[in-house]
């Protein structure tokens, strides 16, 4: 027949193994161009000069690799306890943090809280700025160190590189100037709801607010928020200084986004337009409301609580229902506010109770 007389036929006959050379380059080959090009579709943005972190080649993915194929997970939301005796029920706590500035002292004050790490997740949203890279670095340099030292015991670490914008200078002057409030805390809602609803999971209990120039706050700071057992819960946020005065260290108020809604701040809400916002604690709009950090009282009672209607970001537990309800930081005026304000409200208007602890300190850092 013909096809015996091809020296090709009769060679690979005779040596089949032949073959498996050249097939195995074709494979490598195969390899090489399609699963390489498919990761690079599914990116959003590149990293690669960030290669070496010690996340390794998963960095990148959004999905778990490690996970069967057609895994289906069961959680029955009903068995999900949220209570007062949240360390004795094991309940998780998932912290968050929007980070844009690295400060060794948040994460050290972090580590030294004593709710069970096993069962905290943290989670950390960076802006998209050179500003952002700077603290991711750092962020991840410490828990290099950390894990070098064998402390690193936080059941999950989320890093999210924000895909929002962020305003470019976050100097104190110009971040808290009047007219770029709107536009900064709008910004600042979209990464905290990236955030929340990127990282939240089905075990999840509460979740707590706290900003990564948060300080100071006492160890104990997870087990006492969540002895009040409130659906929203913010503490108090002061900041240490030196009081040239008394030529002595001292304390003031620094979180004024705390407040209860007044019959002035209601007569100012009704005459904006529909698109304009109320932002607490600037003389351009005197609200008169009262705002929780002007009721600290160093001889009261840690535990005494107020009824707020609008919180702050810096240090507020929210039980995961509220999220999971879908209580957000509105970054559109909603009755005329947005961010932590807006979510207060969104909170109030599902239904949940939002409180405060005049008379528990967490400190913002002094810049
Ligand atoms: N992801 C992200 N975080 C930010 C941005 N701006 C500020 N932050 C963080 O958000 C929190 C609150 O912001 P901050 O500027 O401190 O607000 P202030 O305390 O009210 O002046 C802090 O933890 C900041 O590190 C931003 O553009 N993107
Ligand atoms: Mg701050």
């Amino acid at each position: 027949m013909l096809y015996y007389k091809n020296p090709y036929f009769n060679y690979v006959r005779r040596r089949p193994l032949a073959l498996v050379g050249p097939l195995a380059v074709l494979i490598m080959i195969y390899l090489f161009f399609f699963s390489s090009s498919g990761k690079k579709d599914t990116a959003k943005y590149s990293y690669n000069k960030k290669s070496s972190a010690w996340f390794g080649k998963n960095k990148d993915s959004v999905i778990l690799r490690n996970l069967p194929k057609n895994h289906i997970s069961h959680y029955d939301l009903n068995k999900l306890t949220i209570s007062p005796d949240a360390l004795t029920k094991k309940e998780e706590v998932l912290i968050l943090s929007p980070m844009s500035k690295f400060l060794p002292e948040y994460w050290e004050n972090l580590n030294k809280l004593t709710y069970d790490h096993s069962l905290i997740s943290l989670g950390f949203i960076f802006p998209r700025t050179q500003e952002g890279d700077q603290a991711l670095k750092e962020l991840e340099d410490s828990l290099k160190r950390s894990k070098a030292q064998n402390k690193l015991n936080f059941k999950k670490i989320t890093l999210l590189r924000q895909d929002s914008n962020s305003l470019k200078s976050q100097a104190e002057k110009d971040r808290h100037a009047f007219k770029v409030q709107k536009e900064r805390r709008s910004m600042m809602a979209l990464a905290r709801n990236s955030l929340v609803f990127t990282t939240i999971s089905p075990t999840t209990s509460w979740v707590l607010w706290l900003d990564a120039d948060i300080v100071e706050t006492p160890p104990t700071l997870i087990q006492d928020l969540t002895a009040h057992n409130k659906p929203v819960l913010s503490a108090n946020v002061y900041q240490r200084y030196f009081d040239p005065e008394t030529n002595q260290k001292s304390i003031r108020p620094y979180d004024f986004n705390n407040w209860v809604e007044s019959e002035e701040g209601l007569k100012i809400a009704s005459g904006l337009a529909d698109d304009e916002i109320i932002v607490e604690g600037y003389a351009e709009m005197a609200t008169y409301r009262p705002l929780m950090a002007h009721f600290y009282d160093a001889n009261g009672d840690v535990n005494s609580e107020m009824a707020l209607d609008g919180v702050g970001g810096g240090a507020v537990m929210v039980k995961a229902d509220v999220h999971r309800d879908g209580a957000m930081f509105p970054s559109f005026p909603f009755y005329h506010l947005i961010e932590t304000e807006g979510f207060a409200k969104m909170a109030k208007r599902l239904g949940y109770e939002v409180f405060g602890l005049p008379n528990y300190l967490v400190y913002h850092h002094n810049e």
